[in-house]
């Protein structure tokens, strides 16, 4: 018999620990666990489940072609909470705006945002995805969900999480005590605790940069990987190695394992567009902001944390500079100077 703390212990441990806790946390995390087994059996059959693949021939509020397993996980992830009780209501990277839970299923007060399947480009290349989430409470007072109850500064996260669908499916979790890992036991469908307390190294020598668009980019973060590059002949002193997975969720779960800086920057295109970066600030950079920050990281844009960014759109999206603090604080650095 394993002698892992499941999940569910240990989440019921923490919960004990906080004489005024409900149980409802744990309640709604325990469905968005189950939510998440069932996308990653979804994912898991890749090919073989010749239906789910491919485009869906549908776009997202920001014109980002969807893919069924897009559209399948979103609706996994609804389905497998929404009847819980402990939600008012839930927004998506697939979904133009909020639901509010149906009247048929009791309401609660908290407010979910999730990306169901996060660096859903690599599906069709058997790479890693996975499964974004942030909760928030509902403010007081408010009965009829809307967009705008959800636009809360990351700092108001009660947890965020992701979940990765990668050589093993991994959850990691944090509920502003620290950041816990836990690796989903195939032959129980238990998730046990395998990464206790995890903590980022101040400093790394890995960066983890879409480098293709360097031409794009505004001259503080050129000037930071263009150092990087000259390596230990440099000012930086030091050689430096590049990952790109292009799956946000693979990407910062390596740094959470190993140190490591992960950016994607504010670039001209955006700027020209109007848009103000690639990742979504509600269910992509917030919710990874916390967790890195938990494990004693850093998360800014460039020029400010983003869990003090009070957000204005549902889809919002921000530059992002997370990882090792000595490595983010050097880029931070470089965008004051600038
Ligand atoms: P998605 O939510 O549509 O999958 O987009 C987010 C993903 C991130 O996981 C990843 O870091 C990034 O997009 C990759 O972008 P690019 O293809 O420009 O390198
Ligand atoms: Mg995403």
């Amino acid at each position: 018999m394993s002698q892992r703390t499941s999940f569910y212990k240990f989440i019921s441990e923490e919960q004990r620990e906080h004489p005024f806790a409900s149980g409802k946390l744990t309640g709604l995390l325990l469905e968005v666990l189950s939510a998440c087994k069932k996308i990653a059996h979804l994912t898991g059959n890749g090919e073989l489940a010749n239906e789910a693949m491919g485009s869906a021939g549908s776009e997202n509020v920001q014109g980002e072609t969807q893919k069924k397993l897009d559209i399948l996980s979103n609706d996994l992830f609804i389905e497998s909470t929404e009847w819980c009780g402990y939600l008012a209501g839930m927004a998506s990277e697939e979904m133009d705006h909020c639901r509010q839970i149906p009247a048929v299923f009791p309401r609660g007060r908290y407010l979910i945002t999730f990306d169901p399947l996060d660096g859903s480009s690599n599906i069709d290349i058997n790479v890693s995805v996975g499964t974004i989430f942030s909760i928030l409470e509902l403010p007081e007072g408010v009965e009829d969900v809307k967009d705008e109850h959800f636009l809360q500064s990351g700092a108001k996260q009660v947890c965020a999480g992701y979940c990765l669908y990668g050589t093993s499916t991994m959850l990691v979790l944090t509920t502003g005590r620290g950041v816990n890992g836990f690796t989903l036991d195939p032959s129980t469908g238990d998730f046990l605790l395998t990464m206790p307390d995890i903590k980022i190294p101040v400093d790394t020598n890995e960066y983890s940069i879409n480098q293709s668009y360097s031409r794009h980019w505004q001259p503080p973060m050129k000037r930071y990987i263009d150092e990087c590059l000259q390596g230990a002949d440099g000012p930086l002193g030091k050689d430096y190695n590049m990952r790109w997975v292009a799956s946000m969720v693979a990407d910062v779960h390596r740094l959470l394992c190993r140190g490591g800086i992960f950016m994607y920057p504010m670039d001209q295109r955006m700027e020209a567009k109007g848009v103000g970066g690639k990742l979504r600030l509600l269910y992509e950079a917030n919710p990874m902001s916390f967790i890195v920050e938990q494990a004693g990281g850093m998360a800014s844009t460039g020029y400010e944390r983003i869990m003090d960014i009070e957000p204005t759109a549902l889809h919002q999206r921000v530059p992002v500079v997370l990882g090792s603090s000595n490595e983010v604080e050097r880029v931070v650095g470089y965008h004051r100077q600038a």
